[in-house]
């Protein structure tokens, strides 16, 4: 797929609205058969681990499982948890390269998160950490159950978004995004299946 197909209107893909927000939006990136076989082997190949971490002086285990992989020198780490980098499998460097070369990054590094069931989340957060720069593109690729993914300007309130997630949907964040906006997956008392997300993400190694 060329870059113009990508950012063209060819797949309904759209950018997001809002002030300082580069966001782009595209649906069934991968069509659902090749989600489902990527989603498959995925939980075979990788070994996910359930983490605690202390938020505000209280450790609990984080509510998801997670596997960080990466360049041997793209170490991970927030709340007290530093991951060192598992290596990269084909599957993954085909995935990484594919997405690499449609939004003109290198990425370095991908984190995996699991959410088993509706009581597994994410909180409301930037990827804002200094490894991944001022400007970070983050790719991330949701596989598996349909899940509700929120953002929010961190000042201005009233700017907000709902997106309904789907297996083998694309987000692409970049530009001043993580700066000014959080973003979040909430608890859902729905009876829902397993889902995998990718962040592809790009480490600055000093
Ligand atoms: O699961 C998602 O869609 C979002 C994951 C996320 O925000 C992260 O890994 O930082
Ligand atoms: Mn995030």
């Amino acid at each position: 797929m060329r870059q113009e197909d990508f950012f063209g209107e060819s797949q309904q893909s759209r950018n997001l609205e809002g002030p300082d927000l580069e966001v782009r939006y595209v649906p069934s990136f991968l069509d659902p058969s090749r989600a489902q076989l990527v989603m498959e082997r995925l939980l075979n190949e990788t070994s996910f681990h359930q983490y605690e971490r202390t938020l505000f002086g209280v450790t609990r285990p984080t509510p998801r499982e997670e596997a960080w992989i990466g360049d041997p020198n793209c170490s991970y780490g927030y709340s007290g948890v530093v991951l060192q980098p598992s290596p990269w499998t084909p599957l993954l460097q085909e995935l990484r390269d594919e997405l690499s070369r449609l939004v003109d990054a290198t990425f370095n590094s991908v984190l995996i998160n699991h959410y088993r069931t509706g009581s597994d989340s994410m909180g409301w957060h930037a990827d804002d950490e200094a490894s991944l720069g001022s400007s970070p593109v983050i790719a991330s690729l949701s596989l598996g159950a349909t899940r509700t993914f929120q953002l929010r300007h961190v000042t201005l309130r009233e700017f907000r978004h709902t997106i309904e997630l789907h297996s083998g949907d694309l987000l692409v964040m970049s530009g001043r995004t993580q700066a000014h906006w959080q973003h979040q997956i909430p608890k859902t008392s729905r009876t829902v299946g397993s889902r995998l997300n990718l962040t592809f993400r790009t480490i600055e190694v000093t």
